[in-house]
């Protein structure tokens, strides 16, 4: 499949996917969504893959859904797809990538922006980067996570204000409740990201995916059912020839060699 909207590289074990929509400042159109998981689940089933990036331009990670596309939808047809999940739809197969999946965000993150985001494992941001759930102005709300996932990610006051507001949050404030994981200067988010994602793509890959599972879960499960799939994940590491070549590793005072099994 070639691609009109987004920009897909590798480098190494990594998977580089850029929405390139830049005159929409990267609004996520159906056609942008379909691309885009196409790339993701391209690089899901390719075992040279072990992490992916995802990441906008300069001025904007992603502005939102497309307003354009959205604007004479009718509600049957949204309930009837169960838009934008849906069974086999574009965020519910985003969230089901199994490989751990790191946004960089510069510029704008709104609104379906803010959510896809937020919907990858987590968020390096640039120092211009700014985050906001702004459906309110627009005489709609979030649809794909906002509500839930902002207000599990940095609790109920700040995401309430956030969805009833539309007010958009900088990079510093947004570090500090928690959105993203740390900001770096915008000129070095593209490498900070791929040296990120370079680092896990190279320890063990079935540990690496376990975590995810397991991290995960807190969002879904209650605590002790949570603490069950740790455990048990935790067991199955001793299973793997990576657990025992990480740990002979360590105690022989060198660098471990994964295998991946
Ligand atoms: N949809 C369609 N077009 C857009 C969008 C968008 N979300 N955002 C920007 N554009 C277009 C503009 O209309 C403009 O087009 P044109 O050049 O033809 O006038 C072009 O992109 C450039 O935009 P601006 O001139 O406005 O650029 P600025 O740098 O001045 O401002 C902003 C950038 C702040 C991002 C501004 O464009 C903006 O506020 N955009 C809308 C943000 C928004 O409201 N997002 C929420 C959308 S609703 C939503 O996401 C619901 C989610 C539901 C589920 C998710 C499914 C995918």
């Amino acid at each position: 499949m070639s691609y009109t909207n987004i920009l897909c590289e590798t480098r190494g074990p990594v998977g580089i996917l850029i929405l390139n929509r830049p005159e929409r400042r990267n609004a996520l159109s159906t056609e942008v969504m379909r691309e885009v998981v196409h790339a993701l689940e391209q690089w899901e089933a390719d075992d040279a893959i072990g992490a992916i990036v995802l990441m906008g331009n300069d001025k904007a990670f992603a502005a939102g859904a497309d307003i354009q596309e959205m604007q004479n939808q009718s509600f049957a047809n949204l309930y009837l797809q169960d838009f934008p999940e849906g069974r086999g739809g574009a965020w519910t197969r985003v969230s089901a990538i199994r490989k751990p999946i790191i946004a960089a965000v510069s510029g704008y993150a709104l609104g379906g922006g803010c959510e896809l985001a937020m919907a990858c494992d987590f968020i390096i941001a640039a120092d211009n980067a700014k985050f906001g759930q702004p459906e309110i102005m627009v005489g709609t709300m979030p649809g794909a996570g906002g509500t839930q996932r902002l207000t599990r990610l940095i609790g109920k006051s700040k995401a309430m204000e956030m969805c009833l507001t539309g007010r958009f949050v900088d990079a510093n404030e947004a570090e500090r409740a928690g959105l993203v994981s740390r900001i770096v200067p915008l000129a070095d988010l593209k490498e900070e990201a791929i040296r990120t994602a370079t680092k896990i793509a190279s320890l063990s890959r079935p540990s690496v995916m376990m975590i995810k599972d397991a991290v995960k879960a807190a969002d879904e499960l209650p605590l002790t059912e949570g603490l069950k799939v740790e455990r048990r994940s935790f067991q199955a590491t001793f299973a793997l020839e990576d657990q025992k070549e990480g740990m002979a590793a360590f105690l022989e005072k060198r660098e471990p060699r994964f295998k991946n099994r």
